[in-house]
């Protein structure tokens, strides 16, 4: 007995000795029976690795592809493509030689779960309610932010107060922005748009959940009936609802500080008017009445942002939350007014000559661009858009075309590119994912579809860490994420289905030592001309680790997508 911690500790000395820096990178929630499977191996010995089934029979061996180096992470992998393997269950991979193994699941639907975690998501970022044990779980919390009496800034260029209650929390922090609400509600709603028949009657655990109304549709409403309450009495709406600065690591209920009703731009005019067109469409079935509220409001907001086209986000000095300040509102207005066709049956020639003459540049979305949510939606309704459909179906796909090619360039198979590697890259190869889904639905061409999966794969462990960058989901995950309400319960685990930011080497977060009263900030933690590595699983690091709503959106599209 005495002898075998002494044991222990040789073997574990030759693991991390000789073979402590193979590593194996692959999807840690595993592999439909069909799908393509593609495991990334750095550091490999020999030229093949092993695969173990049940009770260690061996299923075969399988030759590791060329090393690729990437530039992004400043390493090389090999690729093993196990796509062969079909059988269901648990296997165990090594290389020749080596004590270590890693183990992998090939199973029914592997992405369902996560759908429905990344969704969930959005209840525990609930403003203006108790999360109960029922629903919650261990993250069960107290109401915070019930915003029943928001002072207006007078930014806002009103007085008095205002009750604005409801609405997502939109990240680490509790403010409520405008800008980044229309991107996410629109692609959560798409995502039930796409697949209906799959959200019908899947169960989220929440409040809701026993109505007759799917349960995204349900959490999304959550978010919508905030929004109704920031516009304004002219047609216009309110840039964001926050403190005047970030709170400190608190919970909801303990941030009592007074909120204000800050700005009124056309970008979130333009946004609410796109979010809330759609959403006229999507609850018209369930809820007539609220549908014509969504598109009244809608209406006004677009006469406003085109009487007003050009409104910018000036912070005001007393301010220092979110800017989502946005130079170019363009591509703001193209999306609107495509989806106010839409959602006027294509009766008003007015939209789609406002559309046309807005210009709008094709490219991955985020909460800035817009411009390719409205060529989707023009792409994906040829009955309404006519001639214009093609067209936008060409930039869909160009966009597409050089995502996949990027994707062949790297041995993680994914599509982002060193440049691009900004805050929220995560979200970045997400909403790659959604444009490489949407050329598949426009062209029904499967290596859009694996591309899109591959990009899946990086975010849940195919990456130059290793890791799995959803809270809860995967064997090795984010821990540590830049959340307020992770950070000051008492669960070590973080709220489960968040997407952490990702990597990136901008360094907003890293301490400088000629700055000495920010000691608050993250010790160093990039990785020279490695964007791909520059990550810390720290709750200091709001640059990488952040969690958002505009993150957690195109994950759930993707997941929801590629589930089945
Ligand atoms: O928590 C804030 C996060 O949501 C923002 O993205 C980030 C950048 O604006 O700022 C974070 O707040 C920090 C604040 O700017 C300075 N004091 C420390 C706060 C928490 O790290
Ligand atoms: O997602 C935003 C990113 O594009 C910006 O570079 C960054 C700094 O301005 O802000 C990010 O958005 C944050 C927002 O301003 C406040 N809530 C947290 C958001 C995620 O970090």
């Amino acid at each position: 007995m005495k002898l075998l911690p002494i044991l222990y500790i040789s073997v574990l000395g030759v693991v991390s000795g000789s073979w402590g820096q193979v590593s194996m990178r692959y999807n840690q929630l595993g592999f439909s029976p069909q799908g393509a499977k593609w495991i990334a191996v750095a550091k490999a010995r020999g030229d093949s690795i092993y695969v173990y089934g049940a009770h260690g029979v061996k299923t075969g061996t399988y030759p590791l592809g060329p090393s690729q180096f990437w530039d992004a992470s400043q390493d090389s992998v090999r690729l093993v493509d196990l796509s062969g393997i079909t059988a269901e269950g648990t296997y165990s991979l090594s290389l020749p030689q080596s004590p270590k193994s890693f183990s992998l699941e090939i199973k029914k639907n592997p992405y369902r779960t996560l759908t429905d975690g990344t969704l969930k998501f959005f209840y525990y970022q609930r403003s203006g309610m108790a999360l109960l044990p029922e629903f919650a779980g261990a993250w069960s919390r107290e109401a915070g932010h019930p915003d029943t009496q928001v002072k207006m800034h007078p930014s806002s260029l009103d007085s008095g107060f205002k009750s604005s209650s409801k609405g997502w929390y939109d990240a680490g922090d509790y403010g409520k922005y405008m800008v980044n609400s229309g991107i996410s509600v629109y692609t959560l709603l798409s995502l039930y748009g796409k697949y209906p028949e799959r959200f019908r009657s899947r169960n989220l655990g929440i409040p809701e959940s026993n109505n007759d109304i799917p349960d995204i549709l349900d959490e999304v409403r959550w978010n919508l009936d905030w929004m109704l309450t920031m516009q304004a009495k002219d047609g216009g709406v309110y840039h964001k609802l926050t403190t005047l600065r970030f709170p400190g690591e608190i919970t909801p209920a303990a941030d009592t500080s007074t909120r204000y009703i800050i700005g009124k731009t056309t970008t979130a005019t333009f946004d609410f008017a796109a979010s809330l067109a759609r959403a006229s469409l999507v609850y018209r079935p369930f809820d007539a009445e609220f549908a014509d509220r969504c598109l009244q409001a809608a209406r006004r907001a677009y006469a406003w942002g085109m009487a007003n086209p050009d409104v910018k986000y000036n912070q005001p000095s007393d301010v220092q939350t979110g800017q989502y300040g946005d130079q170019n509102t363009m591509d703001e207005r193209f999306w609107a007014s495509v989806e106010m066709h839409l959602a006027t049956g294509g009766k008003e020639p007015e939209f789609m000559r406002n559309a046309y003459a807005a210009q709008a540049i094709a490219g991955v979305a985020d909460w800035s661009r817009v411009g390719m949510l409205g060529y989707f939606t023009v792409a994906l309704n040829p009955k309404i858009f006519g001639q214009f459909a093609n067209r936008a179906k060409d930039n869909v796909l160009r966009v597409a075309d050089e995502l996949r090619s990027e994707a062949k360039a790297n041995g993680y198979r994914v599509s982002i590119a060193s440049g691009e590697f900004g805050w929220g890259s995560n979200a970045e190869v997400a909403n790659q994912g959604v444009v490489l889904l949407h050329a598949f639905d426009l062209t029904q061409d499967s290596s859009y579809r694996q591309t899109a999966q591959n990009n899946l794969d990086y975010l849940l462990g195919r990456n130059p860490l290793g890791i799995s960058f959803v809270t809860g989901f995967g064997t090795k995950s984010t821990m540590d994420p830049h959340h307020r309400p992770s950070q000051s319960d008492s669960v070590k685990a973080p709220v489960p289905g968040m997407l952490a930011g990702g990597p990136f080497d901008g360094g907003d977060d890293v301490y400088n030592p000629d700055k000495p009263n920010e000691s608050w900030k993250c010790a160093e933690y990039r990785v020279k001309n490695a964007p791909a590595k520059s990550y810390t699983d720290n709750h200091c690091s709001y640059a990488t680790n952040e969690v958002a709503i505009n993150w957690n959106a195109p994950l759930a599209y993707m997941s929801g997508a590629l589930e089945e």
